[in-house]
């Protein structure tokens, strides 16, 4: 270890002007680096431990859930079973919030977290993430979470792990994005960038491009444009790897736009898939705090205001250019 080696905790500990206290920020985010650790060692032996494929059973959404869903659910849940200051634990795969009462004090936080993002992804080898958003408890809370439904804008802190080819955490708690790299010869994330800044614009986009017949024709309009530029200096790359949070590391690092949108249903409703608390919130988050932008196509996402824990959202994220070009083609009808 060089003496120039920041590890996370360190880092916290002497970042200024973060929205959350650096003492419970400090105590969270061991909690979510502990997570990520135990998720990454998990991940790259996998597939020798049987632990691809499916369990047989459906979850909150409807759609089959993987072992690897299943198990990395239960690391968040076991890592916080003594969570304080965490009290509540609201996840993707889980259709009602868990707390931890008995380790409240009056200074309480939720975790909302996606444990493993881009599970299409879990039996080929290729990139999935871990997704968190922190939103403080109104004081006096019980177990009903509406002080919880509240628009992305009151998120305290957020952030991702992505399990590339090597293990990554980015996080913002409102004072700028940092990414850190997990060195496995001392078992810590190391910092790697700090106060990060998204370029206003990119060269890449990401979507799906196979759904193009469900979505409104603004949506194809922007495909379109994006996909006739001739010259090079205005040209786009199609990059779309399955798993959100690798798409969206791309965007951070280099620019560009990701996009979800909705598809026009047969009543003519245009739906998202992307879960607005779980995945939208915490990236927008980071997307502005890196000077990037985020939006359903008609208004910024984290002026959204959830009907319920598991509301999904189109997207639009990225590179500020990128995204008002999206909301000026009127992508959502
Ligand atoms: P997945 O369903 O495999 O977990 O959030 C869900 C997500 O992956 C994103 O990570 C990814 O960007 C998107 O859905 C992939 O969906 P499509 O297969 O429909 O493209």
């Amino acid at each position: 270890m060089s003496a120039q080696t920041t590890t996370l905790l360190r880092h916290v500990l002497t970042r200024k002007g973060t929205l959350v206290p650096t003492g419970d920020l400090a105590l969270i985010l061991e909690r979510v680096e502990i997570i990520g650790k135990r998720i990454a060692r998990e991940l790259a032996r996998s597939s020798i431990r049987g632990g691809l494929g499916y369990t047989g059973e459906t979850n909150v959404q409807g759609e089959e859930v993987k072992k690897l869903d299943e198990w990395t659910n239960w690391v968040f849940l076991d890592t916080f079973e003594r969570g304080d200051p965490v009290c509540s634990l609201i996840s993707e795969e889980m259709e009602q919030a868990e707390h931890r009462t008995g380790t409240c004090g009056a200074n309480s936080y939720a975790v909302l977290y996606d444990p493993l993002d881009g599970s299409s992804n879990t039996d080929i080898n290729g990139s999935l993430g871990t997704i968190f958003s922190i939103r403080k408890r109104a004081p006096g809370h019980g177990t009903a979470v509406d002080d919880i439904l509240k628009p992305g804008s009151e998120q305290v802190a957020a952030g991702y792990i992505l399990y590339g080819p090597g293990t990554q955490l980015a996080y913002t708690a409102g004072a700028g994005v940092d990414i850190f790299t997990l060195d496995p010869t001392i078992d810590q994330f190391v910092l790697w960038r700090e106060n990060v800044k998204m370029p206003r614009r990119g060269a890449t986009y990401s979507v799906n491009q196979g759904n193009i017949t469900k979505f409104h024709p603004g949506v194809r309009k922007l495909i379109d444009h994006i996909t006739s530029r001739k010259d090079k200096s205005t040209s786009y790359s199609l990059r779309y790897t399955g798993a959100f949070v690798a798409d969206f590391h791309r965007c951070l690092l280099e620019g560009g736009l990701f996009m979800y949108p909705g598809e026009v249903t047969p009543d003519g409703k245009s739906k998202g898939k992307l879960r607005l608390m779980y995945e939208l919130d915490p990236m927008a988050m980071l997307a502005e705090q890196a000077g990037g932008k985020a939006s359903n196509g008609r208004k910024r996402l984290l002026d959204v205001v959830p009907a319920g824990l598991h509301d999904r959202q189109p997207i639009y994220i990225g590179s500020a250019d990128e995204v008002e070009l999206a909301e000026r083609m009127e992508v959502e009808g």
